[in-house]
């Protein structure tokens, strides 16, 4: 527990907090001890209600968040009021509330009370720590959940962030052994917003390898301004899917690094001197696995706003500023030194492997992506549900100069909603197609009826492999209830929905009809499902063959 803490404390001094209120407690040991181990400025208030006043007027006067760290129980309410008070003024403050384990609540233990999201909207940002462990990751993953409140208690208007945190006896630190510096990044992470943002020195990018990272954002504006930074900085830019830069055949971009990412060897390869992250997490995990090997590098975040996106726990600069604006604002020039060229070989090589997909007869959904990019016409939407299909428009979907938005619900990842967002995204008017698994497919069938009674134009390329085939590429796929609990096949046949939402139905059988259906489709209005059976087994496959480098 000591290193987990004393990670949490460096953190907080690393972003700039120099000051903490504390009130006497024994849950709270180690939070207390060690702040004062560390060497923070340590004010103690017995009473939690003024000490929660006197921080705030410290906050007040140095414009910095301060710490508050009380025990658990009714001690956490006491500081209610001057919560109230930081709200409504606008005064940064970081709440650390001790709390018992999972095991002592609900059952009578002392000082016990329901501390989660304790003062409801009166603080910005709520989180619950997990309890201490002490490895590596965890302690990477409890400074980044100290950047979240940091920043969170300072952007977009001064406020409170409240973390709490549930400790397990024995309470006492090791002060011989603790290392305040477990955890640390090679670059103490910062955050920068606004004017500071757009005015960085960006001589870190001078004669440095790096990448672009351009994650999904529907209503990304800034695709010019980031294609050009990429060409000034001889930066690779990783395209995902839903980035919608895919529309374009430039040398920089990226388009099926998920594939060639999976070696080991590439990835330390091409390891960058630098990252630039605009948009969500993309959807390839191999990146993710790509950015967590790298954790030395210098890897930026910038976004409109903040929303700390970092599974891979390796963010080390966050600027809250427009893309745009962002991209603009550097100047940097940099002479090709190779390293794009190293990326464009694998890409290269990796997307000849992908085309053999072309060869196959049976019907594979690798293909079937490539045969729907070729027809898509220009200003269309591919809605694309998650599970298998978004994974293969990764692979498959390559960069080309074409005028398609690819769009999906990347939120929460969800298999839910799926048609009728599609059917949301229809309304536009645009030809839109929808490219969906069977089980997602099913779980909103429901959502049809909205497009029936609004005549909207739709159609749904139905990937229908009998269940969750994704389950195929996961551990649990050698459980012994693979069938029963993740594959789920489920057998039905959809031709029922044409009398039941009285839609046009297909059954193409091989490309050849996939192709004509899907032509015939373009030109009917209403919802227009072609069910594309395909055999999960093969499709394994040929996904194992054909997106690893030969
Ligand atoms: C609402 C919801 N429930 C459960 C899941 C877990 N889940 C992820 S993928 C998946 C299977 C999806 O199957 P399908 O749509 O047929 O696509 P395939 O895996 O065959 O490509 C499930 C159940 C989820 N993401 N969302």
């Amino acid at each position: 527990m000591t290193n987990y803490i004393a990670a949490l404390v460096d953190e907080l001094y690393q972003l700039g907090v120099r000051e903490a209120v504390i009130s006497p407690g024994s849950r709270s040991t180690p939070l207390s001890v060690l702040f004062c181990e560390y060497g923070f400025q340590v004010y103690v208030g017995i009473d939690e209600r003024s000490a929660g006043f006197f921080a705030l007027g410290i906050a007040k006067e140095k414009e910095r968040p301060v710490v508050l760290v009380c025990s658990s129980g009714s001690a956490v309410a006491h500081y209610f009021p001057a919560i109230v008070e930081a709200k409504h003024s606008h005064v940064p403050l970081i709440v650390l509330t001790a709390d018992r384990p999972p095991e002592l609540r609900q059952v009578g233990a002392p000082q016990t009370i329901d501390q989660i999201k304790f003062y409801h909207d009166y603080a910005k940002y709520f989180e619950e720590l997990a309890l201490p462990e002490e490895r590596e990751g965890m302690y990477r993953y409890v400074r980044g959940v100290m950047r979240k409140a940091y920043v969170s208690s300072l952007d977009q208007g001064y406020g409170v962030a409240h973390i709490n945190i549930p400790l397990r006896e024995p309470l006492s630190p090791d002060l011989d052994g603790v290392d305040f510096t477990a955890g640390r990044l090679d670059y103490p992470f910062a955050w920068k917003t606004g004017e500071k943002g757009l005015t960085m020195d960006s001589s870190v990018f001078q004669d440095k390898k790096g990448i672009i990272i351009c994650g999904g954002d529907p209503y990304a504006d800034y695709h010019r301004e980031v294609l050009e930074l990429a060409e000034r900085l001889k930066a690779p830019l990783l395209a995902d899917p839903l980035a919608n830069f895919r529309n374009d055949d430039h040398p920089l971009i990226m388009d099926c690094y998920d594939a060639f990412l999976k070696s080991d060897a590439v990835k330390v390869e091409l390891k960058p001197e630098f990252i630039i992250h605009f948009g969500q997490t993309p959807v390839s995990k191999r990146l993710q696995n790509f950015t967590a090997m790298h954790q030395d590098v210098l890897y930026f975040q910038v976004n409109d706003y903040f929303q700390y996106r970092d599974p891979s726990l390796s963010i080390s600069r966050y600027l809250v500023a427009s893309p745009k604006a962002f991209a603009r604002s550097v100047k940097v020039h940099n002479t090709d030194d190779g390293y794009s060229g190293r990326w464009q070989h694998y890409q290269a090589r990796m997307r000849r492997r992908l085309n053999l997909a072309q060869d196959e007869e049976e019907l594979f959904e690798g293909k079937l992506v490539q045969k729907l990019q070729d027809s898509l016409p220009e200003g269309s939407r591919l809605f694309v549900a998650n599970s298998m299909a978004i994974r293969d428009v990764d692979y498959f979907l390559e960069a080309r100069r074409q005028r398609i938005k690819v769009l999906g619900n990347r939120g929460a990842n969800g298999i839910d909603g799926t048609v009728s967002t599609a059917l949301g995204v229809a309304t536009s008017g645009h030809p839109t197609v929808l490219l969906t698994g069977d089980l997602a497919f099913f779980h909103d069938l429901n959502g049809l009826l909205i497009g029936k009674n609004h005549g909207l134009n739709l159609i749904i390329v139905l990937l229908n492999n009998n269940g969750g085939a994704i389950f195929k590429y996961l551990p649990q796929s050698e459980n012994k209830y693979f069938e029963l609990l993740f594959m789920t096949p489920h057998g039905m046949d959809f031709s029922g929905l044409k009398t039941l939402y009285d839609l046009t139905y297909y059954e193409p059988v091989d490309y050849e009809s996939f192709a004509q259906n899907f032509q015939e489709a373009l030109t009917l209005s209403g919802v227009k499902v072609l069910n594309v059976k395909i055999d999960a087994r093969l499709s394994k496959e040929l996904h194992d063959r054909l997106t690893n480098l030969d």
